[in-house]
């Protein structure tokens, strides 16, 4: 993964022989701060430094340590793998352009290739002919079969139907999308309540998961869509998509602490492949640049 902005503030930091005077604390808080992993977290975490017996003699790797230390424990990670042969749905919600449809491309070639599981694309966003043909292009590129009606359909119709056809043919894994238009979010909460009614009415809850995508660009807006979907309808896993373009990274940490919510994978590009499961603790040093 990528060095970011955090880990590059904080070898200017902590590097040379900065005496860690109150000054050095401040700065260090701010820097957290100012990396989106909120104020609680790096007040917390610079108390916890500062209270420390060791840090007088701490060297910049041992600073950095102490924090990963006291980060790690914010940082949960999921295996989205299906646990049985049994059709499995994955609801995909986000807000517009965050990064669903393209991660709904790469996940239908990693739980193919990695996991042999054959996929189904169910083409939920209706509200745009672009949104259809975005996914049928994907379908083609990855010779997946695709589900799909005419705009304007009714989603809970596309949905419901990809995951009848999936399980009566057997196929393993449906990928369902959504759209996530904000302009009317009562309208869009009631949408997806609904399809939500209608895969519950079809499938137990052990096969089908709620997964929402966000982008890791967006900072604390990432934090309330979050609240939003989860207050909504639920949400099982996170994906934290366009992690190869932030600046920051720390969202994950306040996300994780106010809802409880696992990260599954991290987007690092436009690319097919550009999908890496979450893993806390790389996660943790490419953050603070260990
Ligand atoms: N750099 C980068 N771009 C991404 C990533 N995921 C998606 N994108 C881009 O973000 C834009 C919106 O993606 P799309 O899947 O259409 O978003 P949707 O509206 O939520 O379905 C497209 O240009 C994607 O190529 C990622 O992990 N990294
Ligand atoms: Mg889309």
């Amino acid at each position: 993964m990528a060095g970011f902005g955090l880990a590059n503030k904080l070898k200017q930091l902590v590097s040379g022989k900065r005496i860690l005077d109150e000054d050095f604390f401040d700065e260090l808080e701010d820097t957290l701060i100012e990396s989106d992993l909120g104020a609680r977290t790096a007040m917390e975490v610079v108390d916890a430094l500062r209270e420390s017996k060791e840090t007088r003699n701490m060297d910049e790797r041992g600073i950095l340590l102490h924090l990963k230390e006291q980060l790690l424990p914010f940082t949960r990670g999921v295996d989205l793998k299906p646990d049985s042969e049994e059709t499995h749905l994955f609801l995909v919600l986000g807000v517009n352009g965050v990064g669903k449809t393209t991660t709904i491309a790469k996940m239908a070639r990693f739980f193919h290739e990695k996991h042999d599981r054959h996929c189904v694309i169910a083409a939920g966003d209706t509200f745009r002919a672009a949104a259809i043909d975005q996914l049928l292009v994907h379908g083609e590129r990855l010779d997946m079969r695709v589900v799909h009606q005419q705009p304007g359909a009714d989603p809970g119709a596309v949905i419901f139907d990809a995951l009848e056809s999936a399980v009566s043919r057997g196929e393993n894994l449906v990928l369902a999308d959504t759209a996530g238009r904000m302009h009317n979010r009562a309208n869009l909460i009631r949408e997806l309540q609904k399809i939500h009614k209608i895969v519950s009415s079809k499938i137990g809850a052990q096969n089908y998961k709620k997964i929402l995508v966000l982008d890791a660009t967006t900072g604390q807006n990432a934090l309330r869509q979050a609240e939003m979907f989860h207050e909504s309808v639920g949400v099982d896993a996170i994906i934290l998509a366009k992690y190869d373009s932030a600046a920051k990274g720390g969202i994950v940490i306040p996300i994780q602490r106010t809802l409880s919510i696992p990260i599954a994978f991290i987007g690092t590009g436009e690319g097919y492949d550009n999908l890496e499961p979450f893993e806390p603790e790389s996660f943790i040093d490419s953050l603070l640049g260990l």
